[in-house]
């Protein structure tokens, strides 16, 4: 049984949350449990487990680290960011209602629209940084509030504890995607959120090496509906993918330091940019959520958007001709990326529900590395000087 970590700080619980030696060997890092099944003494009489889909202990280590580092008692993890919200919207049943962000992920729009919405469910997406916008979509059968702050790809900022007394008073679960901010800058739960749910893809693994997702919640009761959701549909990583993603969150606290100066520094250079018209990052004073952002979150994390004068064709080119940034989908590695979400990561949001929540079809995403802050700026402005 892993300590308990709760009264140390974040980069304590990094290290060492979910990791105990292990009991044979004293290995300090937990091992990789390459096994399907354990051998059992009698019928029916598990050791500890029973079989991998159900429980691994490479995969306990992980669950109780992400736990851990959201400060809650418990953590499930997923073979991907989208299997762990899909296994959150099972907890629902054909006939609820969800609100939802107007600016998610395009997976995640994808995944409400075109697959559980055949299924019975419906969705109102609004603003969650409109309070107003979000009480007027709510309907006597709306069981989930979903959000997503900062947004993929605009930066919105939404206020969470104000979010959270609006679904406690409406009877709905609120749950934060906490993909962009991370824990290491913003802890929902003790905000008010019933569930936190991570792509641990980007920034808590951290190296581009690998694909999962997590759910993270205080409700035992919740962590059982979730658990046998996991077992049931059986969308669970494998142990290697479960131990690089432990292996990469040891350090997500002072990754995200250097995520967080060079986002600062790079929002800082567009912003004074002849041939940018618009930068979003809630760091700037001038980003419509800068306030609740600076209440809510520790610092504003490592995703930059961008708007170029003359619309699609720069932005095109400028992803072209970046060489340090790399033109990929995905975020939060050590490695900067640069993408066009119109067209690459919001593709399966129809464009004229892209352009009315505010994501022009020129739009640039960063997601500013931790390499040399002087490297980056250069390597934009070389790209902007060419475009
Ligand atoms: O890719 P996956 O691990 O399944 O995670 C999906 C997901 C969930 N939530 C947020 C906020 C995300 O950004 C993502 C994945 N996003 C990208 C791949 C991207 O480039 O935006």
């Amino acid at each position: 049984m892993a300590q308990d970590l709760s009264g140390y700080g974040f980069g304590t619980r990094a290290v060492h949350g979910g990791t105990e030696p292990e009991p044979v060997t004293g290995a300090i890092m937990t091992p990789v449990f390459q096994t399907s099944t354990y051998v059992q003494p009698r019928p029916a009489e598990a050791k500890l487990h029973e079989y991998s889909r159900t429980g691994n202990p490479t995969r306990d280590a992980l669950e109780a680290a992400v736990a851990t580092l959201e400060g809650a008692p418990h953590g499930l993890a997923f073979a991907s960011g989208m299997a762990a919200i899909d296994a959150v919207l099972r907890l629902l049943s054909a006939g609820d209602h969800v609100v939802a962000g107007d600016d998610l992920y395009g997976g995640t729009y994808r995944l409400f629209t075109k697959v559980l919405q055949r299924c019975g469910l419906s969705f109102s997406f609004v603003d969650t940084s409109n309070l107003a916008a979000v009480e007027a979509a709510l309907r006597p059968e709306t069981r989930l509030l979903w959000v997503e702050t900062p947004t993929n790809p605009l930066l919105k900022i939404s206020d969470l504890s104000a979010l959270a007394a609006i679904a406690r008073r409406a009877g709905a679960l609120f749950a934060v995607d906490n993909t962009f901010a991370t824990p290491a800058l913003q802890q929902p739960l003790s905000l008010g959120a019933d569930l936190v749910v991570h792509s641990t893809t980007k920034y808590v693994g951290g190296h581009s090496d690998v694909v999962g997702g997590a759910v993270v919640t205080r409700d035992p009761e919740l962590r059982e509906r979730l658990a046998f959701i996991q077992n049931a549909a059986g969308a669970v990583p494998g142990p290697w993918d479960c131990f690089l993603t432990l292996r990469g969150l040891k350090t997500l606290h002072l990754r995200m330091e250097r995520h967080c100066d060079n986002a600062e520094a790079v929002a800082a250079f567009l912003a004074e940019h002849p041939k940018v018209t618009r930068v979003h990052y809630p760091g700037l004073p001038s980003h419509p959520g800068h306030e609740v952002a600076r209440r809510q979150m520790r610092r504003c994390g490592g995703m930059v958007s961008f708007e170029l004068e003359g619309g699609i064709q720069p932005g095109y080119d400028l992803c072209l001709r970046t060489r340090i940034f790399r033109l990929a989908e995905s975020l939060g590695g050590v490695e900067s990326l640069v993408e066009q979400p119109a067209t690459m990561t919001h593709a399966s949001v129809e464009p004229e529900v892209r352009r009315a929540a505010g994501l022009a079809d020129g739009l640039v995403r960063l997601s500013v590395g931790v390499e040399d802050r002087e490297d980056l700026l250069a390597d934009l402005e070389q790209a902007l000087d060419a475009v």
